[in-house]
């Protein structure tokens, strides 16, 4: 009953901010044409299916997304953490947040982005300029990151478990979360892009290729100018998966947005945005429309091999621009200003969500040879271009040939059936909309369990909204996001649950639980990576990090070596003079599960996390004189509190 009452406060509300955000996007001038332009029928069919939307869901419904204390959840989830800049793992159909990943931000809890080892990761690859930004302005990395897409390597079309990547789109980075310890192994940089956004990975053979779209256009240097904008581009970015290193660049027209690949390892993609290259909303909208750009990777790689690149920066750049009449891109005209780019698990199509435009643009795959051989025109590629609601922003899959996409400005998800919708392009007089349940408010990415595979199974699909308002207790004027759980397994959708979430999730990834096995506990072989410096260093001191309990000093550098094992350290008290540079390692010894230990300084801004078998470090300057005390911050033992020692600082 309480559920019917608030569905109905919820859908004046729904209407007030429908008109908001229309209306935002109204100063888009030319773009809102596109959106007002709804048709009655289009408006009608909005409300009749809102009617049904949103019954009260059936008991059965609910049980769909419990999961009872110690039961485990079906599938992991990988959950971008946005301007937070981290990743989040969570459960389904639980909607459990299970882990956080840092990444891109700086971590209290597990000292990312203070500790040696993690700093080495964040820093590795910088540019010069970054690496002289950062001690201009007295920072050890970049403090924040935006994370928006976290995608699973693939190996054959489906999930491989090895690497989960992500870009940041703040400070133009492409991340690897190593899926084994479920840490990030590698950021790098891109340099000559800007505004690192859309990112998604070759398909098949495997990954392969990780694709980074810039968004933003700037001049590339030797091609660009200050002075004339005119002349100014986006970058398309191809990294190799295995090595993080940078295997191409393509100039091209138009502020990239999404993008995605093909499922047999030929084309990659990219929604764009700006063809009018302009630097206001009011010019960014004026065209009528915009473009997709499909990249040949044969061809660039040809390119590449034929020596037809400029070197910038250290990157090998191919010219793919529209007036340079490429061989390597393609620009298919599409509504003004697409954004969601996806291909659909049956390998044949790709959706262009048409944000401004109340279209999904359909692309058939099949067709792409013969557009790069010149046999047909950039729109004859296109088999569809469903009109489904307003701010269609992207779409996911259920493996069965429906799509579902995200309608931002109706708040509604909108399923629809992919060869309805081919057959009413041909003329044929069929509905290809299905269904359209009401959301919570303004979903902007969506995403279907093992819906970006070939082994989608059309069981739940989760809208990430950007707005929740009165969905839950108010928490302030800073509201959390909105994360919600539909089951499709059926032929209705079902929402089933609602879940808050903070700053600011844009894209998940749901993988069946088998696809990904992550290790128990570090192993000392296998991760020695990640504390190599720590090893070498300890070797140079005869110190074996697994058995250690040392303090050597050289000149006023101090390296305090010690093992922790519940509930102690093995250095409970050591001393340095004021001012020395002084490095702490730590290394857990303990074998079972479970078992973290932490190392936190008091006063110091240090807290690090060391798993069981991992080595941490961190380094820092002794600037205090006095008795400071460390302690243990991860609960490991009924003597945990006890898990404490001093630093001493003899004054100057
Ligand atoms: S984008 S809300 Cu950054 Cu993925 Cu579409
Ligand atoms: Cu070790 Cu708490």
């Amino acid at each position: 009953m309480s559920d019917i009452k608030s569905e109905q406060h919820g859908l004046s509300r729904r209407s007030f901010l429908g008109t908001a955000a229309a209306s935002g996007a109204g100063i888009a001038g030319a773009g809102i044409l596109g959106l007002a332009g709804c048709s009655p029928k289009e408006e009608g069919q909005a409300a009749a299916s809102a009617a049904k939307a949103d019954s009260p869901a059936s008991a059965a419904a609910h049980d769909a997304s419990v999961v009872g204390p110690g039961e485990l959840d079906q599938y992991y989830g990988f959950l971008s953490g946005g301007q937070s800049g981290e990743v989040r793992l969570i459960g389904l159909p639980s909607m459990r947040e299970l882990m956080r990943i840092p990444v891109f931000n700086m971590d209290s809890a597990t000292g990312w982005g203070r500790t040696n080892e993690s700093l080495k990761i964040i820093n590795a690859h910088n540019t010069a300029e970054t690496n002289a930004f950062l001690k201009a302005s007295g920072l050890r990395c970049m403090p924040n990151g935006d994370l928006h897409h976290p995608h699973l390597s693939f190996t054959d079309g489906t999930y491989d478990g090895r690497y989960a990547y992500a870009n940041d789109k703040a400070n133009n980075r492409v991340c690897r979360i190593n899926l084994s310890i479920m840490k990030t192994d590698r950021i790098i940089e891109i340099p000559n892009a800007s505004g690192i956004h859309g990112l998604r990975l070759q398909r098949y053979p495997k990954t392969g290729y990780v694709f980074a779209n810039g968004e933003h256009i700037k001049p590339v240097s030797g091609v660009g100018s200050l002075a004339d904008e005119k002349t100014w581009n986006a970058v398309y970015t191809a990294i190799d998966g295995e090595t993080m290193e940078i295997a191409w660049q393509v100039l091209v027209d138009g502020n990239l947005d999404n993008g995605d690949a093909d499922y047999q390892g030929k084309y990659s993609f990219a929604t764009c945005y700006n063809s009018e290259r302009a630097l206001t909303v009011q010019g960014m909208t004026a065209n009528e429309q915009d473009w997709c750009v499909v990249f040949d990777l044969a061809a660039i790689e040809a390119g590449i091999k034929a020596g037809d690149f400029k070197e910038v920066n250290g990157v090998k750049m191919l010219d793919g621009r529209a007036e340079a009449n490429s061989k390597y891109t393609r620009y298919i005209p599409v509504p003004n200003s697409p954004h969601g780019c996806n291909a659909s698990p049956d390998g044949k199509y790709i959706m262009l969500n048409g944000k401004l435009s109340p279209t999904v643009t359909v692309v058939d795959v099949s067709k792409l040879d013969d557009l790069f051989a010149g046999k047909i025109k950039e729109r004859d590629v296109v088999v569809a271009e469903p009109q489904l609601g307003l701010g269609p922003l992207h779409t996911a899959f259920d493996g069965r040939g429906n799509a579902y996409t995200t309608l931002f400005i109706d708040s509604q998800m909108v399923k629809w059936n992919i060869e309805d919708a081919i057959k009413a392009y041909k003329g044929e007089k069929v509905d290809p909309i299905r269904q359209k349940l009401d959301v919570h408010y303004q979903p902007g990415h969506n995403h279907s369990t093992m819906g970006e595979t070939k082994e989608a199974d059309g069981k739940y699909l989760v809208s990430l909204n950007k707005f929740s308002k009165d969905r839950f207790l108010n928490a302030g004027p800073l509201k959390p996001e909105c994360d919600q759980l539909i089951d499709i397994s059926g032929d209705e959708m079902v929402l089933v649950h609602d879940n808050p979430t903070f700053a600011e999730p844009h894209d998940l990834c749901l993988v069946a639980a088998s696809k990904v096995n992550p290790s128990k506990t570090w192993d000392r072989q296998r991760d020695a990576w990640w504390w190599q410096d720590a090893e070498e260093q300890a070797k140079k001191d005869g110190v074996d990090l697994t058995k250690a309990a040392k303090v050597v000093r050289e000149g006023n550098k101090v390296r305090v070596y010690m093992t922790a094992v519940a509930p102690a350290f093995s250095v409970p008290q050591f001393e340095v003079n004021q001012g020395d540079e002084v490095t702490v390692y730590v290394t857990n010894v303990e074998t079972i599960e479970d078992l973290t230990h932490g190392f936190t300084l008091e006063g110091h801004g240090i807290a690090m996390e060391i798993g069981p078998q991992q080595t941490s470090s961190v380094t820092f300057i002794a600037a205090r004189p006095g008795v400071h005390w460390y302690y243990c911050q991860w609960f490991c033992h009924a003597l945990h509190m006890e898990m404490a020692g001093q630093m001493i600082v003899k004054p100057k």
